[in-house]
């Protein structure tokens, strides 16, 4: 055992592997202080909440509290390492501010109640409004960060049960690029990628993903790749100079919302210079004529221009990626949230599509989720997605769920596209919706233009609830306040990037009378007494495991089958890889392979969009583009932002996130080492702009947009000329327990746009016009962290570190290769 600053030292310590070997196994664990190992009462088998990775961990309980965690060995995910908000955010659960009790709207303020009363007047509304006005009255926006079985029990109550298609997820916000991405080349979400890839690959490209401190377990196995024999080479592609820039092989920078320009001119040099597999393309695609027409127009030169990325560096990336023999490409918010984000995602399925790079060990995609349950609010449908990836616009496949609901097709609302968030705003704007039910999320930090999205969430029309663990931003915009279990407190399974399922039991009691979100789904179910065709009750299951139980007989036969899966399976053991069924019982590492999809058209999840207008393809145009499953090379013209810089708006604004903190911190900021890694809001500019502006480090500034204005204290970092970046994880709640409105004026979202991908239709949280100007010179430097993105260019006077408390075990096993690997298909 050896102790580690895990602040000062985010990855831990290297443990070299060469290609192909195994990744050696390092089990990480934090202890609250004066808890030893010997004390611990027992071990409870989980994974992390606080991303996508799926890190496998054990909860360790003592006198009924949560006192720590340990990495699990065993988990083909990590093999036992755990990120920084792994070790040390799970001390928010039992923060004193919790929510314990249902609070309603009394004379304006918020009033403790029981949950018969909060519950009644839900439903007294509820059925108020579709006898008023039917069921598109009613909305719900829920989260990436329940658990599989409350999503598919929403997706019923919602679809099923009320019959509103205004349903979605702050996914949307999230993970809605990655799955159109995916359903347009392969007609099917689902990660071709495998984790395992990284063991073999010998290039690996990130575009838009900072995953050093976004899935930061997941960049330790390419730090050990990195430090072993024959290592990978890395592409990045960022305008800021992070962790990954640093490490990478090209770094290419390019100016924001210009990321098809950059794709397509590297799409340009690897047909120009046939770094393709002729022989996959035949054989296994559509639409290659198309895209080797459409990148003729984008020359190294041209791009360079548009990117402003030097040409040399564009040659020299695009000679990486296509003389690799073992590819491995990753995309996340860098492309999902920017100018068009669907058209440039779905280029990089292009690249390794057409290199024949897909389904063999080291060559992958992962299209990135974000959250750590995203891909399951997709797969249930709570997301506006159809349950199991059954295809909307394919009638036998509503028949089908019908089947498997015991409901009428036709109450199964699927004649209009489901609602997407941006819209449901504008309906509850307008007043047609008039009550929405939020669920783990707060928009009013998250959503873009929070000025406007304050005065919709809270109009007087607007019935609101909010169903969180603490008293949000959002939930004080409510009417209606649901104390949620969370993490920990309740049973239920989530699914990670790569498809692997993990179970996460109950350690301890949730606090007060607090429910799980499961709970409180079925609870309103019973009490609308919503029935299926034969009148028996619609939600026939009671807890965890008989949800898990019907969600696996709705997935039966579609690609995320879980038929193979149970409760007993997932525990002891690593997690398991979807399908999992009768064929895999062991799980599936890679899918399409041998050439093989999803995309048949009586088969396939969607038949696509136009990437630029967004129209939805019409079945029989998807039958005569793909009448055979094949994938779909789907060419795109660049399009240049629709906001761009002007003469009061000289600079670009960029968003995202830091390592230490999540979202919009109601866990992390209660996590004491995290918080104060990242205490304050701060602004990135390059050294170059600073100069311009007459500013330094430290200094108080104003960031605008035409939406509003911030301040923050500046940080001159390694970001590109020309840009700003600001995370966005400060709303206007402070530690010490105050809701300062002043605060509002932190909040990256103040400044954002209303405006969307139109395929995808996510909000656009990275490409605005913006300006800067110094108001208060610095007393000291910014609070941002020293060893991230945010590094500074020179040194500042002190360095991000940690207290005691941020001593982190590290128990490195050379060569005990206790690891799996996962299921062989
Ligand atoms: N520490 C931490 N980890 C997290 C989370 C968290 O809040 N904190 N959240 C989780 C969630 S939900 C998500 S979605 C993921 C997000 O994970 P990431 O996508 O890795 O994180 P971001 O910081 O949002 O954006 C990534 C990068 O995009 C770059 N970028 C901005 N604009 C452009 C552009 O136009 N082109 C290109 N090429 N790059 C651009 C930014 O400089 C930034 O470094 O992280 C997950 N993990
Ligand atoms: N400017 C800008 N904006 C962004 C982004 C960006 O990069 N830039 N990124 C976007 C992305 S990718 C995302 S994912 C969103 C995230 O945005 P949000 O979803 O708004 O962020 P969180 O802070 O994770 O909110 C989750 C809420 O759920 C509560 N919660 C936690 N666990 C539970 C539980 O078990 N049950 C219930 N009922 N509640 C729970 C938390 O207390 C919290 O209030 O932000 C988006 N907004
Ligand atoms: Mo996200």
């Amino acid at each position: 055992m050896a102790d580690k600053d895990r602040i000062a030292e985010p990855w831990g310590t290297r443990t070299p592997y060469g290609p192909g070997e195994e990744w050696p196994v390092r089990v990480d664990s934090y202890l609250r202080e004066g808890v030893r190992t010997q004390d611990v009462d027992r071990w409870v088998q989980s994974a992390s909440i606080l991303h996508s990775n799926g890190d496998a961990l054990d909860i360790a309980v003592k006198d009924g509290r949560i006192a720590g965690v340990r990495g699990r060995a065993e988990d083909r995910v990590n093999h036992g390492r755990l990120g920084p908000k792994d070790l040390f955010g799970w001390q928010a659960n039992s923060s004193p501010d919790r929510l314990t009790k249902p609070l309603v709207r009394r004379d304006g303020k918020l009033t403790e109640t029981d949950w018969d009363t909060a519950m009644g007047l839900i439903v007294q509304r509820t059925k108020d409004l579709l006898q008023e006005q039917g069921p598109s009255a009613i909305g719900f926006y829920t989260t990436g960060q329940l658990f599989a079985e409350e999503y598919y029990t929403l997706g019923l109550i919602a679809h099923g049960g009320l019959g509103t298609s205004h349903v979605d997820g702050n996914t949307r916000l999230c993970t809605a690029t990655a799955a159109e991405a995916l359903k347009e080349s392969f007609a099917c979400d689902g990660q071709p990628g495998s984790y395992t890839d990284i063991d073999h690959a010998d290039v690996i490209a990130l575009y838009g993903h900072n995953m050093a401190e976004t899935q930061s377990v997941l960049w330790t196995r390419i730090l050990d790749r990195l430090a072993g024999p024959n290592p990978p080479k890395i592409i990045c592609v960022d305008p800021r100079l992070t962790p990954v820039a640093r490490a990478a092989t090209v770094h290419l920078a390019p100016r924001p919302g210009t990321n098809v320009a950059l794709m397509n001119g590297l799409l340009h040099e690897i047909i120009g210079n046939g770094w393709v597999d002729h022989e996959y393309i035949r054989a296994h695609t559509v639409g290659f004529d198309e895209l080797e027409k459409r990148v003729q127009d984008f020359p190294p030169d041209v791009v360079a221009q548009i990117c402003d990325v030097p040409e040399a560096l564009i040659r020299e990336a695009a000679r990486i990626i296509g003389q690799a023999e073992r590819l491995l490409s990753t995309v996340l918010q860098g492309f999902y949230q920017s100018n068009q984000a669907t058209a440039a995602a779905v280029q990089v399925n292009n690249v390794n599509i057409i290199r024949g790079m897909l389904g063999k060990p080291g060559c992958g995609i992962l299209q990135m989720n974000g959250q750590p349950t995203a891909q399951n609010t997709r797969e249930a449908g709570a997301d506006g997605d159809f349950a199991a990836f059954r295809n909307w616009s394919n009638d036998a496949h509503v028949k089908d769920l019908a089947k498997v609901w015991n409901v009428d097709p036709m109450e199964i609302p699927h004649q209009s596209p489901p609602t997407h968030v941006m819209q449901m705003m504008r309906y509850a704007e307008e007043g047609t919706i008039r009550m929405l039910w939020v669920s783990g999320t707060n928009p009013a930090v998250s959503l873009p233009e929070l000025q406007r999205v304050r005065s919709v969430l809270s109009q007087d029309r607007l019935f609101l609830v909010v169903q969180d663990i603490f008293l949000s931003e959002t939930a004080q915009l409510a009417d209606v306040v649901l104390p949620a279990a969370t993490w920990g407190e309740k049973t239920g399974t989530f699914t990670n990037v790569d498809r692997t399922v993990h179970i996460s039991d109950k350690a301890v009691e949730p606090p007060g009378d607090a429910k799980p979100d499961l709970d409180i789904l079925l609870d309103y179910a019973r009490r609308m007494d919503l029935r299926d065709k034969d009148g028996d009750p619609l939600v026939k299951w009671h807890d965890p495991e008989s949800a898990f139980e019907a969600w696996k007989e709705c997935s039966r036969g579609r690609p995320c089958d879980y038929t193979g899966i149970t409760y007993g399976k997932l525990r002891g053991g690593s997690g398991i890889q979807w399908p999992c069924n009768e064929e895999n019982p062991d799980g599936t590492e890679r899918i399409y392979q041998d050439g093989k999809f999803w995309s048949d058209p009586e088969y396939c999840e969607s038949y696509g969009r136009d990437l630029i207008t967004g129209a939805p393809l019409e079945a029989a145009e998807y039958k005569a583009l793909n009448p055979s499953g094949k994938a779909i090379i789907k060419a795109a013209e660049y399009v240049p932002p629709h906001e761009l810089p002007s003469r009061d708006y000289p600079l670009q604004l960029i968003t995202g996130r830091t390592l230490y903190h999540f979202h919009t911190r109601t866990k992390t900021a209660r996590a004491p080492q995290l918080q104060a890694a990242a205490p304050e809001v701060w602004v990135e500019i390059s050294e170059d702009d600073a100069g311009a502006y007459g500013i330094i480090e430290g200094d108080l500034a104003e960031v605008s947009t035409p939406r509003g204005a911030v301040e923050a204290k500046v940080r001159i970092s390694g970001i590109r000329n020309g840009v700003l970046f600001l995370p966005f994880h400060y709303g206007y709640w402070d530690t010490d327990g105050g809701h300062e409105p002043q605060n509002a004026g932190r909040a990256a979202n103040e400044l954002t746009i209303t405006d969307w991908d139109a395929a995808s239709k996510q909000p656009i949280f990275k490409t605005a016009a913006a300006s800067i100007r110094k108001i208060q010179a610095a007393t000291g430097p910014s609070a941002a962290p020293t060893n991230t993105a945010s590094a500074p260019v020179r040194p500042v006077g002190f360095e991000t570190k940690g207290t005691n408390s941020s001593t982190a075990d590290e128990a490195v096993h050379p060569a005990a290769a206790t690891a799996t690997s996962g299921g062989t298909p």
